[in-house]
């Protein structure tokens, strides 16, 4: 019998918008035929995607559960509640806004929340490996507020703790980021707690990277250290693109207030629909060997790249990412990237600690193992990849087109035989 008002169209993507559709499909082949190694990215279940692409794109929900400034919210609130419970259960906090858009609005609220224009803020340099919005220059976190910034120790590539006090307390910041985009090994948050507590500085942690990891059990939870922590959604999550902002109770309000109305109008009910799932798939025991794998494989391309003779920074990895210096291989972050793009491995260039060179060309290259471990790719294929990551550099350097389209083959039989979740 069919209804009178059907509650899902009979007219298709490709019939309704052959452009797009097609466009659709060809970013779904490029995402099953190729590798990516950008270690913020990954590869959503079907179930996430049917969240993320549901008819909850259709409503306005200004507000927050129970107290909201349009009417018709019997089913959203209950979605909104979920996710928020569900991050409260996973991460061990108070609290949870999941209503950011992103993670740099994210991060904006806590600003928005305790600082004023002036205030000043302490967090890692971009190049060094933190985030824009822990106060880098051309952010407005880096003009609107006063910044400074900390980086690594030259020698060891890590984190200096004993610099990073001594750099509090001559500044005094008001806001203590840490965490950040390029960050190869365990952050330590019980000592950025202590640095916090000594200048009393509000600590924020942003584990928009190692999320995944943390709700997997294979990196030291924040929780207890840092009163506020953010993070994204879509990195080693493995949700929609999206973000969440946690506190302890005492700071919950003003937090709430900053994101929305302080930030941002209407929250995009469809993410928080893919972020309760999300969420969700990350307490499940599968999850955990997930993470515990993500970790083992970035440490066997770890390996197997330096036994090719490639400096990474810190030595190694502890985490998801693996951050190389290609200096001594002749070749800049930026030629390698793209020579492996067309050999089929995703990646990015990036600045690494003490670049010589500038952002949009630097010295290095970042990958990461949270995309290939969501197809099922274990240390055998990591042991694969890092010989093709060597034969295409080799060949970019040899400027061997021929070469590069050869292990794009290779890549491609490799990724047929571990198809992306989530794609048909
Ligand atoms: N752009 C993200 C990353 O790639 O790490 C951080 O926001």
């Amino acid at each position: 019998m069919h209804s009178r008002f059907p509650l899902i169209p009979d007219i298709t993507l490709s019939q309704k918008d052959p452009l797009l559709s097609d466009l659709l499909k060809k970013e779904e082949a490029r995402q099953q035929s190729k590798l990516s190694l950008i270690p913020s990215e990954n590869h959503v279940s079907q179930a996430v995607l049917a969240a993320t692409g549901s008819i909850l794109t259709n409503k306005y929900s200004e507000g927050y559960p129970g107290k909201r400034y349009y009417e018709g919210q019997q089913i959203i609130d209950q979605i909104e509640q979920l996710a928020i419970n569900r991050a409260k259960d996973i991460f061990s906090v108070e609290h949870a806004n999941v209503q950011p858009y992103s993670g740099s609005p994210a991060n904006l609220a806590i600003y928005a929340a305790f600082l004023e224009p002036g205030d000043t803020v302490m967090g890692m340099s971009l190049p060094m490996g933190g985030h824009l919005t822990h106060g880098w220059q051309v952010s407005v976190t880096g003009s609107w507020f006063r910044s400074v910034q900390y980086g690594v120790n030259k020698v060891t590539g890590r984190i200096d703790y004993d610099e990073v006090r001594a750099m509090a307390k001559k500044e005094r910041p008001k806001l203590l980021f840490c965490g950040g985009t390029a960050i190869p090994r365990l952050i330590d948050f019980a000592a950025f707690a202590d640095i916090a507590k000594e200048v009393d500085a509000l600590l924020a942690a942003d584990i928009a990277h190692i999320a995944g990891l943390i709700a997997g059990g294979v990196h030291p939870s924040p929780t207890g250290y840092a009163p506020i922590i953010s993070t994204t959604t879509h990195k080693t999550l493995r949700g929609p693109r999206g973000a969440i902002v946690m506190s302890t109770r005492e700071l919950s309000q003003n937090l709430d207030r900053a994101v929305f109305p302080g930030l941002q109008g209407g929250p995009h009910n469809h993410t928080t629909a893919g972020i309760a799932v999300c969420l969700h798939e990350a307490s499940q025991p599968e999850f955990k060997l997930y993470a515990q794998q993500v970790v083992k494989n970035a440490q066997v391309l770890a390996e197997e790249l330096t036994e090719r003779g490639y400096e990474l920074i810190s030595g190694g990895t502890d985490n998801h990412l693996i951050l190389i210096d290609l200096t001594s291989k002749g070749i800049i972050g930026k030629k390698a990237a793209q020579a492996l793009d067309q050999a089929g491995i995703v990646t990015n260039y990036n600045t690494i600690p003490f670049d010589p060179r500038k952002p949009f060309s630097p010295s290095g290259l970042r990958i990461g193992t949270p995309a290939v471990t969501s197809r099922g790719m274990g240390e055998q294929e990591m042991r694969r990849l890092a010989s093709f990551i060597d034969g295409a550099i080799e060949a970019a350097k040899r400027e061997s087109a021929l070469d590069l389209k050869s292990i794009a083959n290779e890549i491609s039989n490799l990724a047929i035989q571990f198809p992306a979740p989530g794609t048909c």
